[in-house]
């Protein structure tokens, strides 16, 4: 197990790292102390040669000059927030509207804005990075004082874990984090060739600004249908007589399990990634906005270019109540896990 800090350059005046672990299969992830960003996911493909799973860019500026939040942690809650507006306790907090008049991924100055202090740590299996921050109501106008650390860990069993803790320091506030890396398990043009499963039958109804009705919709022979492995370039020929001619939505996740709630395989390098979580909702884009004047270390961007999997309770939360919970009551503390486990095929 190897871990290494390397200079990523300047960002707003400020040094980022780049912490780069390393397990016994030459397997490699790296992490920037900027947006506490999901940079890299490398695997072996043969002798000396790796290929990233992720989506990234060779400089942090052109992470923050598209709005696509790529690899970035999101919080403090992922999704949309309809009108920024948050009630808790009968008291309104009026959030950022950095998305028309709604707030997205925590607003303006959400996790992905922050620079985050962070500790490295190894075992004989497992190699990681803690990120940790003290976020206040002056930080991003969400109620209260929240703890949170958001530890990445790579394995010997080739398994990136993501342990989202959050303690609710003061009062009650509210807590639904997520990353939003974009996987390409082929590091090549597009993921039309990627096959996807969803532990889902429904996905949420979407009104204006993909804002969510409260209501959900059957995906049971629809383009969304995912519940048995399904080519995503199916899926999207089959949605380009709507206006975002792909998916951007959100998957409710059956009853969760101990089985995975996604899982996307390719057949070019036989590589196969299984997400596990213990919560209700998926969000799936697959990059149908993405512009040419996105500079990605693969290229220029162009649809479907990757696929974002942000395992979340779903969004906007509490204008539903039958949405699940993201509260935090004052002095109570929770921790969510993402997993993703690398399987060769
Ligand atoms: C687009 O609607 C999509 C979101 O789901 C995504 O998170 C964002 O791009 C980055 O706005």
């Amino acid at each position: 197990m190897k871990t290494l800090i390397e200079n990523f350059g300047r960002f707003n005046d400020h040094v980022v790292e780049k912490i780069v672990l390393k397990n016994n299969n030459n397997f490699q992830i790296s992490l920037l102390s900027q947006g506490a960003i999901w940079n890299e996911f490398s695997v072996p493909v043969e002798e000396n040669k790796k290929i990233n799973l992720l989506l990234n860019f060779n400089s942090i500026d052109s992470y923050y000059s598209n709005p696509f939040y790529i690899g970035m942690s999101i919080g403090r809650t992922g999704g949309r927030i309809k009108a920024g507006k948050l009630t808790l306790n009968d008291t309104t907090y009026n959030l950022s509207q950095n998305e028309n008049t709604n707030t997205l991924h925590g607003g303006e100055t959400g996790f992905h804005s922050f620079i985050w202090d962070y500790e490295t740590f190894q075992t004989d299996d497992t190699v990681s990075v803690v990120f940790s921050k003290r976020v206040s109501p002056q930080d991003d106008s969400y109620p209260g004082v929240l703890d949170v650390e958001i530890e990445y860990i790579l394995n010997n069993k080739n398994e990136v874990i993501i342990n989202y803790y959050g303690k609710a320091v003061d009062q009650d506030t509210v807590f639904n984090p997520t990353n939003h890396a974009y996987f390409n398990l082929e590091q090549s043009d597009n993921i039309l060739d990627h096959e996807l499963k969803i532990n889902s039958h429904q996905i949420l109804s979407m009104g204006q600004e993909k804002i969510p009705t409260g209501l959900f919709k059957e995906t049971a022979g629809t383009p969304y249908d995912f519940h048995k492995f399904t080519f995503l370039k199916n899926a999207i020929e089959d949605l380009q007589s709507i206006p975002e001619k792909g998916i951007d939505d959100v998957f409710y996740i059956d009853q969760p399990s101990d089985c995975p709630i996604a899982t996307l395989k390719s057949n070019r390098f036989n590589h196969q990634i299984d997400i596990y979580s213990q919560r209700n909702g998926l969000v799936v884009f697959t990059a149908n906005s993405f512009t040419s004047d996105m500079n990605l270390s693969t290229g220029k961007g162009h649809p479907y270019q990757g696929i974002a999997l942000e395992s979340q309770t779903l969004p906007d939360t509490l204008n539903h109540k039958n949405f699940g919970n993201i509260l935090l009551k004052k002095g109570q503390s929770v921790t969510y896990q993402t997993k993703i486990a690398y399987t060769h095929n």
